[in-house]
């Protein structure tokens, strides 16, 4: 493989084209007129712009982009996240214009884009899953009798609906018809796919996702798990690795249960699949993802494996050079996204100029990110400016580092999430590894993070005053 096309943007396409200049192999990206003069067009080694801003001019345009992958002679194509990642149509077609697809087979991608094929794929496999059916259901009166089966509440899902959308809670079988009749049209009308089903609703879980590679020799391994309960309304905010909840015992358990979710589907290269963990540390298989995730810097920080190069290397057919017993964890890693986003004003979109922008450094911390000063932050993509992780020898020193490391992150022009990570980081909820899902419901509001920020200016003013004082004591500065 001597030259990769990256079909994506920002932080992800420098990441992915990181390590393939490492691997010796040349660069391709591709770009929007907005994008122009973005970090990843100026490292590739050539760059193609393949439309206006707007994705669906763009980054999701795939026959434009086999097309110029075409015209360049590429030998493969990385999508990583989001745009075109999970496209199984996209995938197909990189494949039949004999180009390498770096991401699993367009079966597999089938297969995890509908959460009922994924329990139909997997239910041979001895997995837990939550109690609930795996069919799509449509009979109020059926519904009925199987929420009373396995009990109120139960959650409504829609089998191609992803990140939480098209979820509703039910407490009650008076509610149930009506919640239904709502679930259906919203996924019809969402997803164009109307097929919902019932799950007993877990109340308080945490969100343990475990990193799976397999290779297309039948290998397949777990990379452990990462911790991703820190969420504010399905988008993630906070991650790490190792989760303090989990010990070798059930580690192991759940990085097996990765294992067979993977060869059921029949999966080749990096992945991630999702459990939801009860406050009894049971275990429940929810989906797997058939793609490279944001937060997977924290789990190549603990293990020290290069997920890209690993990508890379399996879609080339090679073997994985390891195997699960050389595994081990090192280390805890902690994951920051910096949103564009004011934490003040509900977490709407902050867009504009960077006037101002520099990165932390130092001993522990890796910044991943896909700005520079100068640069307008634009509108027409996710909002989400950077990772910051740190890493340490253990939680307390990767939390250290980390409220460091944002100290020392100077952004101006645009508000950011960072004081809101700062609240996260230095709450005595996470710090002490008990929270769930709805830490930020449950502690978060914006009054919270601006008294906290006025207290802290305060004591920075007393301690400047009684500075001031004291130097002037020692000095023994003439008083008139
Ligand atoms: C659940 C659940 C409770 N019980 N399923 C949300 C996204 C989708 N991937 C699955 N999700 C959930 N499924 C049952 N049976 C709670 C959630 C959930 C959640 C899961 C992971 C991370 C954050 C979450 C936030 C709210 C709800």
């Amino acid at each position: 493989m001597k030259k990769i096309l990256v079909a994506n943007r920002g932080e992800i396409a420098l990441r992915v084209m990181k390590t393939a200049r490492q691997m010796g192999i040349r660069t391709v990206a591709v770009f929007s007129t907005v994008d122009r003069n973005a970090p990843h067009v100026k490292f590739a080694d050539e760059a193609v712009c393949i439309g206006e801003a707007p994705s669906n001019q763009s980054y999701l345009l795939g026959d434009k982009i086999i097309e110029v992958a075409k015209e360049l002679d590429v030998d493969g194509i990385h999508p990583g996240y989001g745009f075109l990642s999970e496209n199984a149509g996209f995938a197909e077609k990189v494949e039949h214009n004999g180009i390498t697809w770096i991401g699993p087979g367009s079966k597999a991608i089938k297969i995890m884009g509908s959460k009922l094929a994924a329990k139909d794929a997997v239910k041979d496999y001895d997995i837990p899953m939550v109690p609930g059916i795996d069919q799509a259901i449509t009979d109020p009166e059926k519904a009925k009798k199987i929420a009373a089966q396995i009990g109120f509440p139960i959650l409504i899902k829609a089998s191609a609906g992803g990140g939480g959308k098209g979820m509703r809670i039910v407490e009650k079988e008076s509610e149930l018809e009506d919640q239904m009749k709502r679930a259906i049209s919203e996924a019809e009308s969402a997803f164009g796919d109307g097929s919902v089903f019932i799950e007993k609703y877990v109340g308080s879980p945490r969100h343990i996702e475990i990193q799976v590679l397999a290779d297309s020799h039948d290998n397949i391994l777990h990379l452990f798990e990462r911790e991703c309960s820190i969420q504010r309304r399905h988008q993630k905010v906070v991650e790490e690795a190792p989760s303090v909840i989990l010990d070798d015992e059930l580690r192991k358990k759940m990085g097996e249960a990765a294992v067979k979710v993977a060869r059921a589907c029949e999966y080749v290269g990096a992945g991630t699949v999702e459990f939801l963990l009860d406050e009894n540390k049971n275990f429940y298989f929810l989906e797997m993802n058939t793609r490279l995730q944001v937060e997977h810097p924290v789990t190549e920080l603990i293990t020290g494996i290069d997920l890209v190069e690993q990508q890379i290397k399996i879609a080339r057919g090679e073997v994985l050079s390891f195997s699960q017993e050389d595994l081990r964890i090192s280390g805890h890693a902690v994951e920051l996204r910096v949103y564009a986003e004011d934490p003040l004003e509900d977490f709407m979109p902050s867009v504009g100029l960077l006037e101002r922008y520099r990165g932390p450094s130092g001993e522990g911390v890796r910044l991943d990110d896909g700005f520079e000063e100068g640069m307008e932050v634009p509108i027409y993509y996710d909002p989400m400016l950077a990772k910051l992780i740190t890493y340490g020898k253990t939680r307390q020193e990767a939390i250290q580092r980390m409220l460091k490391a944002i100290s020392e992150y100077e952004i101006k022009g645009v508000s950011t999430t960072l004081p809101f990570g700062k609240f996260v980081f230095e709450h005595e909820a996470f710090r002490s590894g008990d929270f769930d899902t709805h830490f930020v419901k449950k502690y978060y509001s914006a009054e919270k993070l601006e008294s906290q920020t006025r207290e802290e200016a305060e004591l920075a003013a007393l301690v400047a005053l009684k500075q001031y004082l004291q130097d002037r004591e020692q000095l023994r500065l003439p008083n008139k």
